[in-house]
């Protein structure tokens, strides 16, 4: 990392309520939002050209001062001093830690805003207790706008750091109707930025559902972009009211200057990604968590970046023999219906995924506050968190959301629907992976008896690692010589 030389200012007092670190998008934008809130800012940015671009252009009359060097903005904050990293992920937060470390006394509280891997904040929070640095991973959701207007904002590291930096944050987070802000204390260590990382898998989900709702609606129904904006739009009115509708029919409105074609046609078929929803489908398998849907939502983002090969294949891979659509008020409401399930199976398996990982991480998290810290702010806002908020206040130890009442229903009217639009889908050749692996996690789920017995056959006649038996008691293991040949010796039994 390079700053410039420049020294720091020796007449600068310490008036600063916090430092922001990192001036791009999310970074701006927060640092607005709080002097918008009657903080006082400090700001820094490794490119320091972009400290007087920015002081001098939208900071210019606010309570905004920048910063030259690292000095210079650890020189300008109250103590405790609260440091706050609005940057990429990985090395340049190392790095940045690395330079303020000797800078900071203890008591002082280092916050990393970025999307960094709860594995990593875990670690830097134990290693900068040792120098009595408090240290706060946190998620932040809600893109630009959010962090101008009200992210939700999810921290967790040192305990002791949450009462100093509470004031800021919940000032500047969003709010729901009745002024709860969208920020609370989420736990120690690596909690806050492993439910952000939570957060993010279930965008991916979220985002991928409503992508096969779009294709079923364009490919077998038929429907021009604006038709399904119009779709969307209604949509957004009733159950499935949230952020990702909203803008997926704002989206689907739009029209390319260019081409005068909608521009959601004009733009290719291959999705990008930072990494997170990976990380919760790496966390999902590590913690032996089902989080199936989350992880088809990557897979497709990997298969949609393999455009040469698709487009390669479509000229030789035959697909079904055309056949007729339903009717269009039949599909579109049966598509409805499916996407709403869907997202009721994905929300399942991401709540799922965090008590699992609570459970194994010696975390205490609250899951009800967890939701109602997603329903304004941050990408995933939607109306079904109310449902899942007031799911985990009337039980707080539900294992699965599946099972509350409210969801119960919901699935029982529409699970008819859900099962005949995947149905019809592969019958018309059009992938949904995201709807299939949130009716099979369904399905699994409610099945007392799997077919895992034969798995288990398997596992014992190739590799005596035995069994148990549906008619002893459980933890008592049983093996088979089931060819003759074999010898009476078991395999250890463990789990991997
Ligand atoms: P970016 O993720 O694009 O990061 C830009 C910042 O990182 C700039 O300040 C840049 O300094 C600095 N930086 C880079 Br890039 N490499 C660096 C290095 N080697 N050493 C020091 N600084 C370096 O910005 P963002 O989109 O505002 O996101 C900031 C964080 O918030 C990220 O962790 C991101 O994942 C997370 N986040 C983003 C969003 C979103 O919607 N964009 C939402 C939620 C969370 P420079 O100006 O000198 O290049």
């Amino acid at each position: 990392m390079t700053t410039l030389p420049i020294p720091a200012d020796p007449t600068a007092l310490p008036q600063a309520d916090i430092g922001v670190i990192g001036l791009a998008v999310m970074g701006e934008n927060l640092i607005l939002n709080m002097a918008n809130h009657g903080f006082t800012v400090a700001a820094f940015n490794r490119t320091v050209s972009k400290v007087s671009h920015f002081t001098e252009g939208r900071a210019r009359g606010l309570s905004i001062i920048g910063a030259n060097t690292l000095e210079e903005l650890v020189g300008l904050l109250r103590r405790p001093r609260k440091v706050m990293l609005m940057v990429k992920a990985g090395r340049p937060v190392e790095e940045f830690i690395e330079h303020l470390r000797p800078l900071l006394e203890p008591g002082d509280i280092l916050i990393d805003g970025g999307n960094s891997h709860p594995s990593d904040t875990q670690r830097r929070m134990q290693d900068l207790a040792k120098d009595g640095l408090l240290y706060v991973g946190t998620g932040v959701s809600g893109g630009e706008e959010g962090a101008l207007t009200g992210p939700s904002i999810m921290p967790g590291g040192s305990p002791a750091a949450w009462p100093e930096i509470r004031p800021i944050f919940q000032a500047i987070a969003a709010k729901v109707a009745d002024g709860t802000p969208c920020c609370d204390w989420v736990g120690e260590g690596g909690a806050g930025h492993f439910v952000k990382t939570v957060h993010n898998g279930i965008e991916y989900a979220d985002m991928q559902m409503i992508a096969e709702a779009y294709h079923l609606l364009r490919d077998v129904g038929g429907l021009s972009a604006p038709e399904a904006a119009d779709v969307f739009r209604e949509w957004n009115a009733g159950e499935l009211d949230s952020y990702l509708i909203e803008i997926t029919a704002d989206i689907l409105g739009k029209t390319d200057d260019v081409t005068g074609q909608p521009l959601v046609d004009v733009i290719l078929d291959t999705a990008g990604q930072k990494g997170t929803g990976k990380w919760t489908s790496v966390g999902a398998l590590d913690a032996g968590a089902p989080a199936m849907t989350i992880t088809q939502a990557v897979y497709a983002r990997y298969m949609s970046a393999l455009k040469t090969e698709r487009v390669a294949a479509s000229a030789v891979l035959p697909g079904p023999a055309a056949r007729p659509a339903p009717d269009r008020a039949t599909l579109v409401e049966q598509v409805r219906r499916a996407l709403y399930a869907s997202k009721i199976a994905a929300y399942a398996q991401g709540f799922q995924l965090m008590r699992m990982t609570a459970q194994e991480s010696g975390w205490t998290l609250d899951y009800g506050s967890i939701a109602r810290m997603w329903r304004g702010g941050c990408i995933i806002r939607a109306a079904l968190l109310g449902t899942i908020s007031d799911a985990f206040a009337a039980q707080a130890e539900l294992p699965n959301l599946l099972l509350s009442p409210p969801f119960v229903a919901a699935i029982s009217e529409h699970q008819q629907a859900w099962r005949e639009v995947i149905a019809l889908a592969a019958l018309h050749g059009v992938p949904v992976p995201a709807f299939s692996s949130a009716l099979a996690y369904y399905d699994s789920y409610r099945a007392a008896r799997l077919p895992a017995n034969l798995l288990q056959a398997q596992r014992d006649y190739f590799g005596a690692h035995t069994y148990e038996r549906t008619d002893g008691p459980r933890g008592e293991f049983h093996h088979t010589n089931w060819t003759g040949r074999g010898g009476e010796t078991a395999s250890t039994t463990y789990n991997a």
